[in-house]
């Protein structure tokens, strides 16, 4: 045996010492080990087969009630030095972090089987990919796992060719909210979650290793882990630009990266491929570009409001061979969710549906599927090198002030831009829904370290030499009097994404305003759009004062923060902020 793997099989020893299972599997990855956990699933109720003709081999699960979305406030980056986490993670000294999990592993896995599952996250063969080996005692985790990474014998076999991986051991424990953690060691490369069988708290191929542990690690070796989709866009020249976005949860991302083209798009050629809608880890190139992949193989995705209108792909893929978890269920056995047409029996808890309880479909239900399922997935998504990235694109669910779309003047007011980004508060996580916050690049929930000190990360590649991404910022979540969208969003954003790429060739039209670069309405195709008056002169324009309040909120953000700040960010805010004050109105928007 390779010492690669001695070190593996010895890390699994211990911790079947301290987890006293009843059983130890070693997970290959096969159809007939699915098979096998799907057989067991289903005689312990964890899931629930779906209708075999509409929907073959479709399950669905339901969470315990009090487990159905991330627990930030549990989730804990654990450096030896406490500043180093930031004052955006809670943080726990390493030694008490351990001593704290072991406690809760003791004999945790009794009568348990417990399932030792090696992935890869990127495609098997890049040097960009990284492994792991997550420890689980829940079968649905494996299965999802299963379905979210490239998981079974050909990680193994990177593992012992490579030596290094990431280790996450996870247990449901007794799923009790008063019991639940979930620890990031990430100078360890190590990830204890304990108490939750939640997407984002259990599967540690996701959030906890491609994003936590991989944005530290990213930090040292150069490179960015990020909370972005990918998609490239094919123009009738057929040249492919690939960009990539970075919004919080449930805002939207996997909708964008699927996108279909508006009508007069399709008929001119224009195509939409999707690399991935959830994380992106990028690196510079020898080129001086950043090359992009998506770590995962499978998309977790929001459930609800995925529709025909808003995103035909995603349906296309989910009739197959699919997860769901905390849908409603139809008389027929169909997964059902607001947006779909039809009507459910039954909610996510498994009642009779009564609309009087809330919605049949949890606000944060998700589907689990193979990303070669979705009818615009694209083959680059497997390159081992990646696909070069164009333009960076931040954005937010922001009622009002934000215009539709700016460009960043350069690669520092850029980073200003996504590390400003705010955004109303979603489902995604437990706590209050709708709350305006801080979330800069969508990081906040993710960022596995300070975030003054990933601010300057990222500035660090301004550096001479590099051709770098034009860096936007979009919203497509303006309202108007009424509290109506403005902007009629999915498809449509195509339109944004082509003055975006208009901008990168050289060939479209800006103005210039102290908050970025704006089009006109003018200098976006909006043929075949019904926008109100409203929109017309709203989406684009800018609120000088509230744009002087957001600056000034942006800096007070800034010294929150503490003195890790670079300089450099807090000069190019006060750069934009004396613009602001000495900017003559112009308004950028046609009549
Ligand atoms: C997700 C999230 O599941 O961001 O992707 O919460
Ligand atoms: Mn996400």
């Amino acid at each position: 045996m390779s010492s690669q793997l001695a070190a593996l099989n010895q890390w699994v020893d211990d911790v079947a010492r301290l987890t006293q299972p009843a059983a130890i599997h070693w997970c290959d990855g096969s159809d007939a080990e699915n098979a096998a956990l799907v057989a067991i699933m289903q005689a312990s109720g964890d899931l629930i087969g779906l209708n075999p003709q509409t929907h073959p081999n479709c399950h669905l699960h339901r969470s315990h009630p009090g487990d159905v979305a991330r627990v930030e406030h549990l989730t804990f980056v654990c450096t030896s030095e406490r500043d180093d986490a930031g004052p955006n993670n809670p943080w726990m000294a390493p030694a008490e972090a351990h001593a704290k999990m072991d406690a809760l592993f003791a004999g945790c896995m009794r009568g348990r089987t417990m399932y030792v599952v090696p992935y890869c996250m990127g495609p098997i063969g890049s040097k960009l990919a990284r492994c792991g080996v997550e420890i689980t005692d829940s079968p649905y985790v494996v299965a999802n796992m299963r379905i979210m990474t490239r998981m079974g014998a050909a990680a193994l076999a990177r593992i012992e060719r490579e030596g290094s991986f990431v280790t996450g051991l996870h247990s449901i424990g007794e799923l009790d909210p008063e019991r639940r953690v979930i620890m990031h060691f990430p100078e360890e490369l190590t990830i204890k979650s304990y108490g939750s069988g939640y997407g984002g708290n259990a599967l540690l191929g996701k959030k906890c290793h491609a994003l936590r542990i991989a944005s530290h690690q990213a930090r040292s070796e150069g490179w960015l882990a990020e909370h972005m989709l990918i998609l490239g866009i094919e123009n009738p020249k057929g040249e492919t630009h690939y960009i990539a976005a970075a919004f919080p949860s449930a805002c939207g991302k996997t909708n964008l990266a699927m996108l279909i083209p508006p009508e007069g798009y399709a008929r001119d050629g224009w195509k939409v491929w999707t690399i991935g809608d959830d994380i992106c880890w990028m690196h510079p190139g020898e080129d001086g570009r950043l090359w992009a992949i998506n770590p995962e193989a499978g998309f977790f995705g929001v459930a609800p409001g995925t529709s025909a209108k808003t995103n035909p792909n995603a349906l296309a893929m989910l009739d197959r061979d699919a997860i769901f978890t905390n849908v409603g269920v139809t008389a027929d056995d169909q997964p059902w969710w607001e947006g779909l047409p039809g009507a459910p029996v039954k909610d996510w808890q498994g009642r009779d549906y009564d609309p009087a309880k809330g919605p049949a479909a949890h606000p944060n239900s998700r589907f689990t599927v193979s990303a070669k399922q979705c009818p615009s997935y694209s083959a680059r998504a497997e390159d081992p090198q990646g696909v070069p990235i164009s333009a960076i694109v931040f954005g937010g669910r922001r009622a009002s002030l934000v215009p539709l779309v700016f460009e960043a003047r350069d690669w520092t007011h850029g980073v200003l831009v996504g590390a400003s980004m705010a955004s109303e508060t979603t489902a995604a996580a437990t706590g209050a829904v709708g709350v305006v916050r801080r979330d800069p690049m969508a990081m906040k929930p993710f960022c596995g370290y300070h975030f003054a000190d990933y601010f300057a990360h990222w500035l660090s590649f301004g550096g001479s030499g590099a051709k770098l991404p034009k860096i936007f910022h979009v919203n497509w979540f303006r309202k108007g009097a009424d509290g109506a969208f403005l902007w009629p969003g999915f498809g449509d954003n195509l339109r944004v994404l082509e003055w975006m790429i208009g901008r990168i060739s050289g060939e479209a039209h800006a103005v210039d305003t102290p908050i970025g670069r704006l089009p006109r309405l003018s200098d976006l195709n909006t043929e075949g759009l019904a926008l109100s008056a409203e929109a017309r002169e709203s989406l684009l324009a800018l609120d000088l004062p509230a744009w002087h309040d957001e600056l000034e909120s942006v800096a007070v953000y800034l010294d929150e923060l503490g003195p890790r700040v670079p300089p450099e960010l807090r000069r190019e805010c006060e750069r934009v902020a004396a613009s602001l004050a000495a900017y003559e109105a112009v308004d950028p928007v046609d009549a």
